[in-house]
């Protein structure tokens, strides 16, 4: 990796990725962009990652693009396409998450704003400290949603309030945000490390395959009829039924004993 921007830590199945550029926020930038989007394709195939946790250094989880590089670039002047920036670095980023067949947990130290906001929600999990906020920030800069959150935030908490959020830009609490449904848990400051530890061990240790497959089915359901669901759900139920770990779980619980998945 070119700089330190982005960190990896690989242990037991669990990938953590650190946005690291604490000063500000971890704010994102070009390099960061194109590292996080190889690590996700790096991690799709690499069998020793079952799981995968992306969080932020220091007090903010990310407040989206880095405005003073695009300024730098150009934005000022009509030099940068928006539209091509986020064709070629955002986009592909959060087709690769959406598609990720292994979980990914969205651990929210702090802020999530605008893109960051987009990247906590192409997360399939989202776990918040007390402290943390989400914000709609685009429209406050004179721009629209991007990078899915127009697409993933209504499916979360419903058209009425991802309107009200997307249109204000408004600050949304930890705690709002969970009365939402838009993330699962909301844990003391100073316990994220914990929860989330516990979190990660128990997907590390599940059915790896049969995961990717519940994600291939919950997305496809989002954009098919019932009946097209249901002659998925069968495909997927077909490939589930053939590996090692769904063996391993018939044999586990006629033998009453805990199953020993190898994510295979
Ligand atoms: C930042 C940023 C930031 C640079 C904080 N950039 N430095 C995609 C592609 C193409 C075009 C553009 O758009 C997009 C999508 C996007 O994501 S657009 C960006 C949308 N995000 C925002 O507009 C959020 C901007 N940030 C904020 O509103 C505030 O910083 C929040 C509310 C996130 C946090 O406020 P505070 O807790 O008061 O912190 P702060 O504002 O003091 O920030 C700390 C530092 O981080 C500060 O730097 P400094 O050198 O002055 O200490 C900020 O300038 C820097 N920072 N966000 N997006």
């Amino acid at each position: 990796m070119a700089d330190d921007t982005i960190l990896t830590e690989q242990s037991g199945g669990v990938l953590t990725i650190t946005l690291n550029r604490p000063d500000k926020l971890n704010a994102l930038n070009d390099t960061m962009l194109h590292a996080l989007t190889d690590i996700f394709k790096r991690a799709e195939t690499d069998e020793a990652v079952r799981v995968v946790v992306l969080t932020g250094a220091g007090r903010g989880f990310c407040p989206g693009q880095d405005l003073s590089s695009a300024q730098e670039r150009g934005a000022d002047r009509g030099e940068l396409s928006y539209g091509e920036h986020l064709r070629n670095t955002y986009n592909p980023l959060i087709m690769r998450m959406h598609r990720f067949p292994k979980p990914v947990i969205a651990a929210i130290n702090g802020v999530a704003a605008g893109a960051g906001m987009s990247l906590a929600l192409a997360c399939d999990l989202r776990i918040a400290v007390e402290s943390a906020t989400f914000i709609q920030a685009f429209v406050k800069i004179g721009l629209v949603p991007d990078s899915g959150s127009t697409w993933i935030l209504p499916r979360l908490i419903g058209v009425t309030r991802a309107m009200e959020m997307i249109l204000t830009g408004r600050k949304v609490t930890a705690q709002e945000a969970l009365s939402w449904g838009m993330i699962h848990h909301v844990v003391a400051d100073g316990e994220l490390l914990e929860h989330i530890s516990a979190l990660a061990a128990e997907f590390a240790s599940a059915p790896t395959v049969a995961i990717g497959y519940i994600k291939r089915s919950m997305n496809y359901s989002l954009t098919h009829s019932l009946e097209e669901t249901l002659a998925s759900e069968a495909d997927m139920q077909e490939m589930a039924g053939r590996t090692a770990d769904h063996r391993e779980g018939i044999a586990a619980f006629l033998k009453k004993r805990a199953p020993a998945y190898k994510g295979q």
